[in-house]
């Protein structure tokens, strides 16, 4: 069941929704690159999955108590996050939405930065340079652009195709369902297959852009679209870690040997609202919404770890361990964190000194200080 009418046909698909292996003959390659994955590996996966839900719910509830402006769930999505940004090497850089917080984990973005941007206090939160990767952008669709230009600028610095597995370099956007209906998605992949950029283009179709289903966005499924560019694509079932983890693998290695951008299509549910201001019972129906529950990505990773006798339960109180300090701190943390100095807005405009900017930095500060100067004259005149 499915809320956009393009369903699950087509779908690569390694682990079941029960949890077990699928082998058919058209799996046979993206089989052969899981078949290496070690039980810590798999339990690795858990446990980033895990903590990317906890993460989810915790800032669910300080938005509630007022502490965030807004928060954007992954819930439901983290199997297309964790085991995408599972395949990455270290060098490749990644272009995220705003509801990534899977992706985040793996890169090792501290939790308390990535709910600045929320909480609005920073544009941003973290130092893209320290991870590869670009801050949040809440503008539909527009990073692809960024992305595309990124993998352009890459390509020119000669770091694609060089046979050196420490170099070779890959860009990954990851945008919606709804994204794709955007100018910006669209002359990103113009851009990218005719400059062939090393470049992965990954859509999360959780079948809603708010309130609007993926059937008011596409009239066929969207990685059908690909082609049309000139982009090779695959469907993946979006829910399967393993799955998801192989076919952008494959996407990664052919934009890291100068073969060119991919187009993948993660085939998913956005488990909770849209956002913390959206109600979507108002939209869609609590019987898809429980067909999509028992399709829980982190259960179905589970029901394997168990049926291969990789589940250790001292291991998971430790996960679950991890999961309450991770609550505790950004309840503490976030509460704690302070507003930046107004001159944090003149940083990281351009890489280098810029007349302008100068001139207005220069101008806050002067205002600033005049503010100051006339609480000074008007406390000495009351006295
Ligand atoms: C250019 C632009 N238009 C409209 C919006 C308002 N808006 C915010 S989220 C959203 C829906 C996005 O849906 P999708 O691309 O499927 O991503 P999802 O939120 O489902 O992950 C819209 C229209 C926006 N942020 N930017």
């Amino acid at each position: 069941m499915s809320g956009d009418g393009t369903g699950e046909a087509g779908l690569v698909q390694l682990l079941d929704p029960d949890g077990a292996r699928v082998a058919t003959t058209e799996n046979a390659a993206y089989r052969g690159r899981v078949a290496t994955l070690t039980g810590d590996d798999l339990r690795g996966l858990y446990r980033d999955m895990a903590l990317t839900r906890r993460f989810d719910d915790e800032a669910t509830a300080l938005q509630r108590q007022g502490e965030l402006a807004l928060f954007a769930q992954a819930t439901g999505q983290e199997a297309a996050q964790v085991g995408s940004a599972r395949a990455l090497a270290p060098q490749d850089y990644v272009f995220p939405s705003y509801r990534e917080h899977g992706v985040m984990q793996v890169r090792g973005v501290d939790p308390v930065d990535r709910l600045r941007l929320f909480r609005g206090q920073d544009h941003g939160g973290w130092d893209p340079a320290e991870h590869n990767v670009h801050l949040y952008t809440l503008v539909i669709g527009s990073h692809a652009l960024h992305a595309t230009g990124y993998a352009m600028g890459v390509q020119r610095d000669g770091l694609v195709g060089t046979g050196d597995a420490a170099l070779d370099t890959a860009v990954v956007v990851y945008f919606g369902d709804g994204a794709t209906a955007q100018g910006d998605v669209n002359e990103a992949l113009v851009f990218a297959a005719v400059n062939n950029t090393p470049q992965v283009f990954f859509l999360q179709n959780n079948q809603w852009a708010i309130s609007e289903p993926t059937t008011r966005q596409a009239r066929v499924p969207l990685a059908d679209r690909g082609p049309g560019f000139g982009i090779p694509s695959v469907r993946v079932d979006g829910n399967d870690v393993l799955a998801c983890y192989a076919v952008t693998l494959e996407a990664l290695e052919r934009a890291h040997s100068g073969g060119g951008p991919t187009l993948i299509e993660a085939f998913t549910y956005r488990m909770g609202a849209h956002t913390t201001s959206d109600d979507p019972t108002r939209y869609r129906s609590r019987e898809e919404e429980a067909y999509w529950r028992r399709r829980d990505p982190i259960d179905r990773l589970a029901a394997l770890l168990r049926a291969e006798g990789e589940w250790d339960e001292a291991w998971a109180a430790g996960v679950e361990a991890e999961a309450e300090a991770l609550g505790e701190r950004l309840r503490v943390e976030v509460r704690a964190l302070g507003a930046p100095p107004t001159s944090a807005m003149f940083e990281h405009v351009y890489a280098t000194a810029h007349a302008t900017v100068e001139h207005d930095r220069a101008w806050q500060a002067e205002y600033e200080q005049a503010m100051q100067d006339d609480d000074a004259t008007l406390t000495e005149a009351t006295r």
